[in-house]
């Protein structure tokens, strides 16, 4: 999702809406006396109508820039962020003065999401949101225009991974690989300058760094949520553990000992993806031997030719299936659906909503295959969101927390099940799986959640430390590959990596600024919205057959609780769907079960772990 959301825990917006007034400080002429409760109300009111006049404007330029990066446009989106950033900054210094205001619920609720800022604080300092705005601009503009030299072309991402998904020649995916990290080393410099600022204006909001200003997001203690996620891990790491041995045997029987030792850690350009973080384009290695056949939906969608747009509407239909509106005309004629020829645009998929209403977007240079596929319902899924809580405060417009936005068009996806693929018809009757194929479903399934839950979890371990200070400059890469390995059990090809890499800034999140534990969540929260909805819906098979297509009823709860946008504490939301207070990965664990089974058996006389 486009970082254009306010949220009550974070005004994350401000980073991305403008405003050209000075600081008015309303009140802090009364700053002796406590200010009244009804001072506070008219403050609020106040922020709530500058953010939505500032954001409806910045929103616009930075759907402009994203869709036609030049020097123009990148200036131009600079300048808004630097005029949102200093909104950001006065609101909640202003937002402090209430501090001893006893207010009721709702009020202090907003009141400590003006309080947080936005997830990249730019200091009160004169010049600061300036530089601030400057360098996020370039750096997302870097990484969306990014290329390099291969076999006397010059090649793209979206190329570069084409190469990484199909290719099974060891040398060529270590060049495109490589390759690819050629865009990022020229990042670096500007990135840590960047987390010296956002430091500086998070410890002016009372944070002692960034990556704990971001840790507390989540309606309950900074640190009582690093526990959370650890735990979460540790519910689904025996599944990682195992889904990891058995493809590292795969891969070592492809390629050999050489290219990939039965017990180091897997070599990062071996698993179908530029980052690792998700394997489904090998599962050709992986596929379960005496079982059925799985489901391939590139496949599918090339037989019946469909092309991008008609993949959208297969998205928006299982929506309305479920008793939500259609997409409004303005989406169709406003989203970008494939990659332009003739520009340079940011092609990592993200969805909009440019007026707070009814304008939502997407903007994808979609390819036609059963990943982005997948991809459409995640961004409808932000889009579907964003209009359920429209009716909500502009600081309550967000999710309930954000991996909750992160998890709703992937919950979806989960019941795209191959009977459902029959009922839309895209998958001829008679070619069905048999009744010996759900493990090899479920495998393909692993292999894109599973293998992204630890590096999911490890893009934000890395930046923390670096707010923290933990990684200094010099050990930004190293420091990204101890967790590559401690967390995934990956290791870089090559001996070595050269001084002045600089690997995470070719992960998009990274120059494009977007916090990553949202995924890692979403990947835990989809699975137990996806079983609370089958509950909903009566079925009583195993979690992996059940498809929630077109129930009305699973349709209004899911509803129910996106109304809410971050109205409320986030385990309201989620008791208000699941019945349940706590993330928990048992869900997870539960869909996978026979597919756990399958591996223990598979790996019981290698030797796992790295
Ligand atoms: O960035 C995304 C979405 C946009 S919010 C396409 N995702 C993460 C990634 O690509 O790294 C979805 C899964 C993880
Ligand atoms: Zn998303």
């Amino acid at each position: 999702m486009r970082k254009l959301l306010l949220s009550a825990a974070s005004i994350a917006a401000l980073n991305l809406i403008a405003c050209s007034q000075a600081p008015t400080s309303t009140n802090l002429n009364s700053v002796d006396s406590t200010l009244t409760v009804q001072e506070a109300k008219e403050f609020l009111e106040k922020a709530e109508q500058e953010i939505v006049e500032l954001s409806a404007f910045a929103s616009k330029i930075y759907w402009v820039q994203a869709n036609f990066i030049t020097e123009d446009t990148n200036s131009l989106a600079a300048m808004a962020g630097a005029q949102a950033a200093k909104l950001s900054t006065r609101l909640a210094n202003e937002a402090k003065l209430y501090n001893d205001t006893s207010l009721p619920s709702d009020l202090r609720r907003k009141m400590n999401g003006l309080k947080r800022g936005s997830n990249f604080p730019a200091p009160d300092r004169e010049g600061a949101a300036e530089d601030l705005a400057r360098i996020m601009t370039n750096l997302e503009a870097t990484y969306g225009t990014g290329k390099f030299k291969y076999k006397n072309n010059t090649i793209n991402l979206g190329e570069a991974s084409d190469i990484i998904a199909s290719s099974r020649d060891a040398s060529e995916l270590q060049k495109v690989w490589e390759g690819w990290r050629t865009i990022s080393p020229v990042m670096k410099e500007n990135y840590s300058k960047m987390v010296d600022i956002v430091n500086e204006g998070s410890q002016e909001l009372g944070y002692p760094d960034t990556g704990a200003l971001w840790r507390g997001g989540y309606d309950m203690d900074g640190e009582e949520f690093i526990k959370e996620a650890d735990r979460l891990w540790g519910q689904v790491q025996p599944l990682y553990n195992e889904l990891h041995c058995n493809t590292r045997a795969a891969l070592n029987n492809t390629y050999g000992d050489d290219v990939q030792p039965i017990n180091a850690p897997i070599r990062a350009d071996l698993l179908g993806n530029m980052w690792g973080q998700s394997w489904g384009n090998i599962y050709d290695l992986v596929a379960p031997e005496n079982a059925g056949n799985g489901v391939d939906i590139t496949q599918l969608l090339k037989e019946k030719g469909l092309n991008q747009k008609e993949m959208v509407e297969i998205g928006e239909s299982f929506f309305t299936s479920l008793g939500f509106e259609p997409l409004p005309d303005t989406f169709w004629k406003r989203s970008l659906i494939t990659k332009p020829k003739d520009r340079e645009v940011v092609c990592h998929a993200s969805a909009w909503d440019l007026d707070d209403q009814d304008d939502i977007r997407i903007k994808m240079c979609t390819k036609i295959n059963g990943e982005d596929f997948v991809t459409i319902h995640h961004e409808l899924g932000h889009n579907i969101y964003q209009r359920a809580y429209k009716n909500q405060s502009v600081f309550y417009k967000t999710g309930a927390n954000d991996g909750f936005h992160e998890a709703i068009g992937d919950m979806i996806a989960l019941s795209i099940t191959p009977e459902y693929l029959v009922k839309i018809g895209l998958l001829d009757p008679t070619d069905l799986p048999g009744d010996n194929a759900d493990v090899s479903l479920l495998m393909q399934q692993a292999m894109e959640k599973i293998a992204f839950l630890p590096f999911g979890l490890m893009v934000d371990q890395w930046r923390w430390k670096v707010f923290s200070g933990e990684y200094t400059p010099s050990e930004y890469n190293s420091g990204w590959w101890e967790l590559r390995e401690k967390y995934q059990g990956l290791r870089h090809p090559g001996v070595s990596r050269p001084d002045n890499a600089f690997d995470p800034g070719a992960k998009f999140h990274i120059p494009g600024n977007t916090p990553y534990m949202r995924y890692f969540l979403a990947h835990i929260l989809q699975f137990q919205f996806h079983k609370a909805a089958c509950e909903i819906a009566g079925f009583e098979g195993p979690l992996h057959e059940c498809s929630i297509y077109e129930n009305k009823e699973v349709g209004k709860r899911f509803n129910e609780m996106m109304e809410m946008g971050a109205s409320k504490p986030w385990p309201d939301a989620l008791e208000a769907f699941t019945g349940t207070r706590q993330m928990d990965g048992s869900a997870i664990l539960e869909y996978f079960d026979p597919l756990m089974s399958y591996l223990k058996d598979q790996n019981k006389n290698r030797s796992c772990g790295w």
